[in-house]
């Protein structure tokens, strides 16, 4: 075929190296090089970042933020060349930037991973040592940044109700989630760009739940391939996948159907996300990025509104609606999950849908400020569903957000959670120490389960009753603290160090 002809083309960096205009634009992904010109103007993330590696190899920027069938996906294949000359390619003297140079130092000396007794703890060593458009992309909440600041809040309303004199010798804290075996009740949930924290990415959480027996949910948008996450899994361990629909419904298929295929257990779609929150700290990074000076001088009219995660989720589709579920049952058996729940009506409608779960949650706090916490809702949900009755045996309720302790766990699970998620805790881990980072997060929760299970006087989760929290207080919430207003506010004129 014309494809692989052009495939079997072998070029050399000096040929690629001419293409270095906006006019001919040649860039090397993998090994392999693409005409991009007529690429430019569609890339969602705007030319100027491609122009920025425009006759050079591209790979090490491309690689965190796309995932790897992005390029062969939206250039027709007269656009892909052929492959890199290996015998032009220097040995590179891989010069590293100033801030790589700091990221090292800082590694260097952070404190042993042994010291770490919380997941506040390894997330204080993440932001320490992580480059600072990694460390955006992971920490960034929307607007204000409320909701994300509620989430972990939240947990401080319920208070616990714990049983003496109970015989706690042995506690145990499995369960199933959808059926499957999970040594806690949680899983680790889907988050994008796994490679921006750490060259393994994903593949630092697959190997560590295959070590702790625990559930990992593969994101559509992972750094890593799908294959490779799949091929890093142990033959028996279970693995869900996260899907955001796209505008082309025939990608989503294509998605589900290999899913399935390869034995994915649960298919979780994201719902809150029709159109990506402004996450400004994120947003920000994309800002120094293309540098003022830059654009002036071109007089490119960059786009700046956008952040990482803006710049790669153009296709989503915001049409999705409830219609469109009756179209995902039909191209796929997998148990399907809506995941971004926010009230107890829409979790009801899943539930008559046909669905087989939902996750509360707001997306860790990225999408729509002022969005409740799943935990907040979890009561009245578990109320509503009860009323309508949806059988609790095959209807799983699940919730995400803020999850920092095995207490915060237990309290979800008291009130009718069958597990929790947890996203940024893990990729905080690895960010900061590897795999090795990941398996201390789940040391560091199976202790405090252990511990926590005795001193509530519960065996095993069935006694983890909603008898054991005092939520009164869970939906009268204290106003957050508004960081970003009071650290900008100047007073009116005149009006300084008069009053407080
Ligand atoms: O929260 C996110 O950052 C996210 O879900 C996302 C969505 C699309 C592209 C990149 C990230």
């Amino acid at each position: 075929t014309q494809t692989s002809q052009f495939e079997e083309n072998i070029i050399t960096t000096e040929q690629v190296a001419q293409h270095n205009t906006r006019e001919s634009c040649w860039i090397i992904v993998h090994g392999k090089v693409y005409d991009v010109t007529e690429f430019l103007p569609e890339h969602p993330g705007g030319s100027r970042i491609i122009l920025k590696y425009a006759g050079k190899d591209a790979t090490a920027e491309y690689d965190p933020i796309h995932p790897p069938d992005a390029i062969t996906e939206n250039l027709p294949p007269s656009k892909h060349l052929g492959v890199v000359d290996p015998a032009s390619v220097e040995e590179k003297v891989t010069e590293m930037t100033e801030e790589e140079k700091q990221v090292a130092q800082r590694h260097q000396s952070k404190p042993p991973l042994s010291e770490c007794l919380s997941l506040h703890d390894i997330e204080t060593v993440a932001r320490y040592v992580m480059a600072d458009k990694a460390w955006m992309y992971y920490s960034s909440g929307a607007d204000d940044e409320m909701t994300m600041r509620e989430n972990h809040n939240a947990y401080h309303r319920i208070w616990f109700r714990p049983r003496i004199l109970r015989d706690v010798t042995e506690v145990k804290f499995d369960t199933k989630i959808l059926g499957h075996s999970t040594q806690m009740p949680l899983y680790i949930t889907a988050t994008a760009l796994g490679k921006l924290g750490h060259p393994d990415g994903e593949l630092n959480l697959t190997r560590s739940a295959a070590k702790n027996g625990i559930i990992q949910m593969i994101p559509t948008l992972a750094s890593c391939s799908f294959d490779d996450i799949r091929g890093a899994a142990t033959p028996d361990q279970v693995q869900f996948l996260q899907l955001y629909v796209n505008k082309n419904r025939e990608v989503t298929e294509r998605i589900v159907r290999r899913a399935e295929k390869s034995g994915i257990k649960g298919l979780f779609v994201t719902v809150d996300a029709p159109q990506l929150g402004r996450r400004e700290k994120d947003m920000r990074m994309k800002f120094d990025d293309v540098g003022s000076k830059e654009q002036a001088e071109s007089g490119e009219n960059v786009d700046r509104s956008q952040g990482a995660a803006r710049a790669i989720s153009s296709f989503i589709d915001p049409s999705l609606n409830w219609n469109d579920l009756k179209w995902i049952f039909s191209i796929t058996k997998m148990p399907i999950i809506l995941k971004g729940v926010q009230c107890w009506q829409d979790a009801v409608m899943a539930a008559k849908s046909g669905c087989a779960g939902v996750v509360l949650s707001n997306h860790g706090g990225r999408q729509l400020d002022f969005a409740p916490s799943g935990i907040e809702i979890l009561p009245e949900v578990m109320a509503a569903l009860k009323h309508a009755n949806v059988d609790s045996s095959s209807f799983e309720v699940y919730v995400d957000g803020g999850v920092r302790r095995a207490s915060d766990i237990l309290k979800a699970v008291a009130l009718g959670a069958k597990a929790v998620g947890i996203g940024r805790p893990f990729i905080y881990a690895y960010s900061a120490y590897g795999e090795a980072g990941v398996n201390r997060a789940m040391d560091i929760l199976r202790d405090e389960f252990e511990m926590c299970m005795r001193l509530l006087g519960a065996r095993s989760l069935d006694e983890v009753t909603p008898e054991m929290v005092n939520a009164a207080n869970l939906t009268n919430v204290d106003i957050p603290r508004d960081y970003l207003f009071h650290s900008n506010y100047e007073r009116l004129n005149g009006l300084h160090g008069k009053i407080d």
